[in-house]
């Protein structure tokens, strides 16, 4: 038995950061995985986490399941914090939301429900993309194809070829599109972009997925909503995959929602049955800790501010990372383009480092990159941000 089954050739991201946990080198540098460290190369609790945490041991006298939908407090103050806590689609409960394990368990419940639906659809995701994006809706049983997005020659997005594509795309395609702070390159559409995006999504009768794992790392947490904000406003039918796992710093946690925006509160109701259905079907209901934290996290004035405020220091602290890292560049590399690292947005860098030179700078110098040219800019810190450039310059020159 089992001799049909191929052996698992592993995720390229999580296998990496495995092979750099196993790297005896002590000036190893960690700016493959996607997750935010602090000045010390630490992963922050942060303090309205902590204390959070201490008000709910107090509270909690026993662990019940959730309901399938997951719990009250925290859908309705994901939907808050996403669109808005005046936004009209919040408050005439146009929205359909559950409680899910991470962003990822949020892109594949949606995944599933649309599936039932529009079987026939097909999904597109953005040339490049997370990777997991592909395999979590494939898993659902969807043909993925790619719109173009990034382009290397000038470091921005290729939006006449992406406008292009999608202009051409059947009815009820389903477009998976990143809210703010693209990963894999960092690079993100502007407010006019999404602006012009709207009455295409209209027109070709398209189905926006938006995913949103990172907001507050680009420029705030209203700002960094904007896309969603504006779908909403504009009478659109979405779906949106949110995370927790980087704004909270509680990865492990498997805290997320899938928000689908519906055109009625009637139409929301059946929506939520559905998503409902797909989540008994799949894992019955989520875990408890996490979500009872960002609940009330957010649901408790001081403690909300307290975040707010340490969220709006890890995302300055990126962008300082970013301006040192281009400064050690700029100094070490007179004359070469770095102006990408100042410009794009989030936890990520597209560097345009090939594959080689991505195999150099970790078997020469420890630095550990994605095979994309991904840099985690999240993983620098004043303590080893110059051994990078000084790597990174060695490597180019
Ligand atoms: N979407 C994107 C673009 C991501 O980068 C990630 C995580 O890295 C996720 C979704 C999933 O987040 P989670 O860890 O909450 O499942
Ligand atoms: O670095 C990245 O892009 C992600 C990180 O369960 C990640 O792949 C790792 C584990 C996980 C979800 C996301």
């Amino acid at each position: 038995m089992f001799e049909q089954v191929e052996a698992y050739a592993g995720d390229p991201i999580l296998s990496l950061n495995e092979d750099f946990q196993k790297d005896p080198r002590s000036n190893k540098i960690n700016l493959s995985i996607g997750i935010y460290f602090d000045d010390a190369g630490r992963l922050p609790v942060m303090n309205a986490v902590r204390e959070a945490e201490v008000e709910l041991t107090r509270e909690i006298i026993g662990r019940p399941y959730l309901p399938m939908e997951g719990g009250a407090d925290y859908r309705v103050a994901a939907q808050k914090l996403l669109f808005g806590a005046d936004s009209e689609v919040v408050t005439s409960s146009r929205i359909a939301s559950v409680q899910t394990l991470g962003g990822s368990g949020g892109l594949k419940v949606g995944a599933d429900f649309l599936h039932t639906y529009y079987p026939d659809s097909k999904v597109y995701v953005s040339n490049p993309t997370w990777d997991n994006h592909r395999a979590l809706f494939e898993g659902a049983g969807f043909t993925v194809d790619t719109y173009p997005y990034y382009d290397p020659a000038t470091g921005g997005v290729d939006f006449d070829a992406m406008l292009t594509t999608l202009s051409g795309l059947a009815p009820n395609s389903i477009v998976l599109l990143h809210a703010c702070c693209h990963n894999p390159t960092g690079v993100d559409l502007s407010q006019e972009q999404w602006a012009q995006l709207i009455p295409l999504f209209r027109e070709r009768k398209l189905i926006p997925y938006l995913d949103i794992a990172y907001q507050g790392f680009g420029d705030g947490i209203d700002a960094d909503a904007f896309a969603l904000r504006a779908l909403a406003e504009a009478g659109l039918v979405f779906f949106v995959s949110s995370s927790y796992s980087k704004s909270f710093s509680l990865y492990g946690e498997r805290v997320g929602a899938l928000s689908v925006v519906c055109a009625s509160r009637d139409d929301a109701d059946r929506v939520l049955g559905q998503l409902k259905a797909a989540v008994r079907r799949n894992y019955s209901s989520p875990p408890t800790h996490g979500a009872r934290i960002v609940a009330k996290v957010l649901g408790t004035p001081a403690l909300r501010d307290a975040w707010e405020a340490e969220l709006a220091s890890m995302r300055e602290r990126i962008k300082n990372m970013r301006e040192a890292l281009h400064a050690g560049l700029t100094k070490a590399l007179p004359g070469r383009d770095v102006e990408y690292f100042l410009t794009q947005r989030g936890m990520f860098s597209y560097t345009g480092l090939s594959p080689e030179q991505v195999d150099e700078l970790r078997e020469k110098h420890g630095v550990y990159l994605v095979r994309s040219g991904r840099m985690c800019v999240a993983g620098l810190n004043q303590g080893n941000v110059d051994a990078v450039a000084k790597a990174m310059a060695a490597v180019l020159a």
